[in-house]
């Protein structure tokens, strides 16, 4: 067997070769002594789309054959970082590739180097979209992703010698994508702007004419599964112009108006917005795609382009589906049994009036029906933290969409009075009620409330971890849970892909767990690491673990040496914080407790500081533009500096945070740090991620945290400051002056403005938001049992054999935040879709 298992291997080796060699020479065009690892990258990526493709048509075939229900995810964004390890290891193919790119004098690892970010995202809800696509393709559930096809992803960051950050466009198709498929036959006509007429009675169908028309292109990106044949799709639409110039104009001479119209269509898919900052002061956008004309009206023109993006996204995919559907040929009212829509968070919530003007104006349906066949068909998402709540949620104000979709206002109208209508039925004589529930806030502009719509055009609305699902009741909807019951609002605990987030990103901890458990079977039952229990106390196999976690520590410190100026001892416990930099996520918790570390340090003796923990702080993370984090960069800066303290403090901030960047953070953490304000992180999944890669946590009581210590046991985890139910109380006692701001905190505020950092004028900001009788965020209530909870990291640590059954018994208890767990509880409980096995020869 041994012999066979030999001979097959060579032959797939060389089949990979021919293949990669086929497209340099052909599709690449390159003569065999001019290939460079960009052009190998390219060749073998193109060589494993082709397996891609051939897996997607017989999935998609099957599915089409079997008549079976799909579930679409429409999110704006998918944070799907690099394709070509994931796909080589989701097919089993990466041994003959890694073999044959050998044989052709290429080393994987450099060559997958090539390959730029998928960076469609923002951060926690772009990259869930990623992981829940690979666990809906390895559960053989029947999936699409709808998305944008941005030029442009998130921003590159630079940090400048002033430790500000500093944003680049993001050209990430710019050497060509070859995991996507375009599709310019499909392309789809969306109008926009025009006249609308309502029908002759209440409920009857109206009209929309005129106004401008633009084509949504769409692109396909297979999703293979992992050990399974079903290959799902992400579907990115991009925009163009309906022709590409005006002749006409061209021929009169009047070249600029005849390519403004395209320009203006193809801004839409311009770039990503990075997040709801850049809707409230436009330039970052303006800069970006440089808008040169539209926007002739009033409106706050990054704004409009936004709502732009959702109705073109939302109208294409809702076209695709409906399309689809016609060919079923079955009545309407059969369309939620064939089609599950879920919407990730408020962002796709036009598609409920959208698939109302479809159904009523030019399906002919009943207005009342359609309605029925719209709540049954979605479910909407809630990702906001709830202490953010009247901040976060979106609004549209009402003469921007009459603008932008004049029908689609109509019928939101039509919507909220026949639901008032019913609200005033069970509550009756009740003013306050209707104003606090209706989809419209009273207000100069108008404003159109979109999780109201949502939640009223859903069949379930979901938070995503314990607590926050029910803050969403508590907190953001409880007239409408007290006007649709309970029943309506449900929880699902977020989750990760074990594939990306450890087989992946930790080859050799993967290995190790295989040896240990004997079999593969955790990969796609992470339930199975359970086994792991029984080693968390042995000698050799803990040397193991713990040699594993010193090679990936090693392997993110020559990275942080080979792009910093900062060398590292590589005994340090490693302490990171790496996520979108915010205030309530609280990065200045951490630095401020950084510097009181530093500050304890200098007090000490030499010998005596040789006791304490070596600590290196790791920071990484995007701001909104325009919002620096340049005290990070102060602190470090003093702290590096000091020859003293080098090999027992160092901190870094490391650029340009990303998928790829964090599968090398990750794997490498000793303790990370999940440190938000009670009630404000809705999840968090990145605590999911370090926690599976042997990493123990440092964190409040919120978001999945909480849930986290249930499973792994709360004596692995390093608990600290106030709960949820108290932070009210505590934000009064701010506003109200009685605020006790204790004596750790003010050592650290002197030492700052003694210069100890340079120019205390960079702190100003962050001190403000703490000093100027508010302290939003409760850091000063916080810090005094967060500097605790970090001197019990620090014992704890010392006691090493200690430390290393509890990363074990970490790891061995994850099994519950697999994303094919919340997968599958989406599945059953939202979605009522079932598995389908691709058969062996479709
Ligand atoms: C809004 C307006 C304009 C432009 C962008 C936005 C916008 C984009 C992304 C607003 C919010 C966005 O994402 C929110 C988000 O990432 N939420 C996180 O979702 C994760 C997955 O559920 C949770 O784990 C995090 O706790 C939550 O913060």
């Amino acid at each position: 067997a041994i012999a066979k298992n030999a001979e097959t291997l060579k032959k797939d080796v060389e089949t990979v070769e021919a293949q990669i060699s086929h497209h340099v020479h052909t599709t690449l065009a390159r003569a065999p002594f001019n290939v460079d690892e960009l052009t190998m990258y390219q060749a073998a990526a193109l060589s494993v789309r082709d397996r891609l493709i051939a897996r997607w048509n017989e999935t998609q075939t099957f599915h089409t054959q079997q008549r079976v229900k799909r579930v679409y995810y429409l999110s704006l964004e998918f944070l799907m970082g690099r394709q070509f390890d994931n796909a080589m290891l989701n097919l089993g193919v990466k041994k003959p590739y890694n073999d044959g790119l050998k044989q052709l004098g290429f080393n994987l690892e450099d060559v997958s180097d090539s390959e730029r970010d998928m960076g469609l995202g923002n951060g926690g809800l772009g990259r869930l979209a990623a992981c829940y696509l690979d666990s809906l393709a390895t559960l053989d559930i029947p999936a699409f992703g709808y998305t944008l096809r941005y030029q442009q992803g998130i921003f590159r960051q630079i940090i400048n010698s002033n430790g500000e950050q500093v944003e680049v466009p993001d050209p990430w198709l710019e050497n060509t994508n070859p995991w996507e498929i375009p599709r310019l036959d499909a392309a789809v006509e969306i109008r926009l702007h025009g006249e609308a007429t309502r029908g002759d009675n209440a409920k009857g169908a109206g009209t929309w004419t005129g106004g401008l028309e633009v084509l949504a292109v769409p692109y396909d990106i297979p999703v293979p599964g992992f050990g399974t044949k079903t290959t799902n799709n992400i579907r990115t639409w991009s925009a163009r112009g309906k022709v590409s110039f005006d002749l006409a104009k061209f021929n009169a001479g009047d070249y600029e108006a005849a390519v403004r119209e395209a320009e203006e269509a193809e801004t839409i898919t311009r770039v990503l917005y990075p997040n709801e900052a850049s809707l409230r002061h436009a330039t970052y956008i303006l800069v970006q795609v440089e808008l040169t004309h539209d926007f002739e009206q009033n409106f706050d023109k990054g704004k409009a382009l936004r709502l732009k993006q959702q109705y073109l996204w939302v109208a294409a995919s809702l076209h695709d589906i409906c399309r689809r559907f016609r060919k079923l040929r079955e009545p309407w009212t059969a369309f939620p049994d064939y089609n599950a829509i879920q919407l990730n968070d408020t962002h796709p919530t036009l598609a409920i009036p959208e698939l109302m003007r479809i159904l009523v104006d030019e399906e002919g349906q009943p207005w009342d029906e359609a309605w029925d066949i719209v709540r049954r068909t979605f479910g909407y998402t809630n990702h906001t933290g709830a202490a953010l709540m009247t901040e976060a949620l979106e609004r549209w104000a009402v003469p921007l969409i009459e603008w932008l979709l004049p029908r689609h206002m109509q019928i939101i109208y039509d919507i909220n009075a026949f639901f008032l209508e019913e609200v005033e039925k069970k509550f009756p004589n009740d003013r306050a009620r209707l104003a606090r529930m209706s989809l419209i806030e009273e207000g100069y502009p108008k404003m159109v409330r979109m999780a109201h719509l949502a939640v009223i055009g859903s069949h379930r609305v979901n938070g995503v971890a314990a607590l926050h699902s029910r803050l969403v009741k508590q907190d953001l909807f409880p007239d409408f849970v007290e006007m649709f019951g309970q029943d309506r609002f449900t929880n699902v605990t977020n989750g990760i892909t074990a594939r990306r987030w450890l087989y992946q990103c930790n080859p050799q901890l993967a290995a190790l767990i295989t040896q240990a458990l004997g079999t593969e079977e955790w990969i796609l039952d992470l339930d199975k690491l359970k086994g792991l229990e029984k080693y968390a106390r042995d000698k050799k196999f803990q040397k193991e673990w713990a040699s594993i976690k010193q090679a990936n520590r090693d392997r993110l410190c020559e990275y942080i040496e080979s792009t910093t100026d900062v060398k590292v001892n590589r005994k340090a416990l490693i302490d990171v914080q790496v996520k979108r930099i915010h205030e309530y996520k609280r990065q200045s918790l951490n630095i401020l407790g950084v510097i009181f570390r530093y500050l304890t340090l200098k007090k000490l003796k030499p010998e005596e500081r040789k006791r304490v923990v070596p600590r290196l702080s790791v920071f990484g993370g995007k701001a909104a533009p325009g919002y620096y984090m340049a005290n990070i960069n102060a602190v470090s800066k003093t702290i590096n500096a000091d020859k003293d303290i080098r090999e027992h403090l160092s901190v870094v901030f490391l650029a340009d945070y990303s998928v790829s960047l964090a599968e090398i953070i990750i794997p490498a953490s000793d303790l990370s740090e999940h440190i938000s304000t009670a009630g404000t992180e809705a999840s968090g999944t990145s605590n999911m991620k370090f926690a599976l890669n042997s990493g123990l946590l440092i964190g409040t009581l919120d978001g999945a945290n909480i849930e986290i210590a249930e499973a792994i046991g709360d004596e692995n985890v390093f608990f600290f400051g106030n709960v949820t139910e108290d932070v009210p109380r505590l934000r009064r006692a701010h506003q109200a002056g009685e605020a006790q701001y204790p004596p750790e905190l003010m050592e650290v505020v002197d030492a700052i403005r003694s210069g100890m950092f340079g120019d205390g004028g960079v702190f100003e900001p962050l001190l403000n938001t703490i000093f100027g009788g508010k302290d939003y965020y409760l850091i000063s209530d916080d810090f005094t049992s967060y500097l605790e909870a970090q001197r019990m990291v620090d014992v704890a640590f010392v006691d090493q054999s200690s430390w290393v059954e509890k990363t074990i018994h970490t790891t061995a208890r994850m099994g519950r935040f697999a994303s094919d767990r919340a997968v599958m509880q989406y599945a059953d409980e939202i979605w009522n879709v079932e598995p389908v096995k691709i058969p062996d020869s479709a």
